[in-house]
């Protein structure tokens, strides 16, 4: 990835699940120095601020679904938030809770329709997010962004997808927690889903390469999604939902050191961090530093492998 202008854009959204906090991600982000790193590696940064949207929602009843007005409106914003800086740089979303993809990805993949060429969506997370608001028994809607974003049935009243993103162009790494229907679509429709048994069989950098090596050969755009929870919980705490076995910080800043090197990367969302969680700071701090090895930070140059 050659440097450029990077967008950082606040998107606190906190009414995709009940538990609440992830409305201070953005400003954590920036206390880590966000800005000062990607600086510091070359790129022009401009910190557009935070989007706003709906705040204080009342818990809804248990099994219903939580707060569907107001992740409608949230998803209307980031989705024009998002397609018009797509336009003007490489945005980077701090989140806020995984139901801003609802709104970001949507923008991204209405970018790369207008451009003509295909979207691909790297899902980094111990969770697929493949839920319809049918098919959720916790009612959260930041467990269905990939089912909205695929074009999936049961989201009445969102915003169509102007261009939905094929299964096919969707690679999940990290999951380790599957709900039933979930694990049924992905194996109905035979999405390439890396759980940790393959990650501990054949290492994270192998699947990770195969996927760029189809991103590159169809000349796609490349959207990450970062969920914190992707991380093991002990170097990431400040999640809500914490599942053992994530990955490691070797195999977390390896997988962004190649996906820099890929140069194929376009957009970035950073989810789930809850600094009401925290550890003075460290895992708002560990996300800064896996976006500047994203971005370019490393330890020694070398021959970077060529996906063209
Ligand atoms: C579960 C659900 C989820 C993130 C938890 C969990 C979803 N499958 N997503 N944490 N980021 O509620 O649908
Ligand atoms: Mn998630
Ligand atoms: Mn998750
Ligand atoms: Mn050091």
């Amino acid at each position: 990835m050659s440097v450029g202008k990077c967008i950082l854009i606040g998107a606190g959204m906190d009414c995709g699940k009940r538990r609440r906090g992830c409305v201070m991600g953005p400003d954590a982000y920036r206390t880590a120095g966000i800005a000062e790193e990607l600086s510091s590696l070359g790129w022009q940064v401009e910190d557009r601020g935070n989007v706003d949207g709906p705040v204080w929602v009342e818990d809804a009843p248990k099994g219903e679904v939580h707060a569907l007005t107001e992740c409608i409106s949230w998803t209307e914003k980031l989705a024009k938030a998002s397609k018009t800086a797509m336009k003007q740089g490489f945005p980077v979303f701090m989140g806020g809770d995984h139901a801003l993809s609802l709104g970001t990805v949507a923008g991204v993949a209405a970018h790369a329709a207008e451009r003509g060429r295909p979207l691909f969506v790297l899902w980094l997370d111990a969770h697929p997010d493949i839920n319809t608001p049918q098919t959720t028994t916790s009612g959260n809607l930041h467990g269905t962004p990939i089912a909205y974003l695929t074009g999936q049935d049961g989201f009445e009243g969102f915003p169509p997808v102007p261009a939905p993103v094929p299964t096919e162009n969707v690679c999940f790494i990290g999951l380790r927690s599957v709900d039933k229907p979930e694990r049924e679509f992905i194996q109905q429709s035979g999405m390439t889903a890396i759980d940790m048994r393959y990650i501990d069989e054949r290492g994270i950098a192998a699947p990770l390469r195969e996927f760029l090596e189809k991103v590159a050969a169809a000349n796609g755009l490349l959207h990450v999604s970062l969920d914190v929870d992707f991380l093991e919980p002990s170097i990431a705490p400040a999640v809500g939902t914490t599942v053992p076995g994530g990955a490691t910080f070797r195999e977390a800043h390896l997988v962004m050191e190649i996906l820099h090197d890929s140069d194929l990367v376009t957009s970035l969302d950073l989810v789930e961090l809850n600094p009401f969680l925290d550890d003075r700071g460290k895992t708002a701090s560990l996300m800064v530093d896996l976006t500047a090895s994203l971005f370019g930070r490393r330890v020694f140059d070398r021959p970077t492998h060529s996906y063209t």
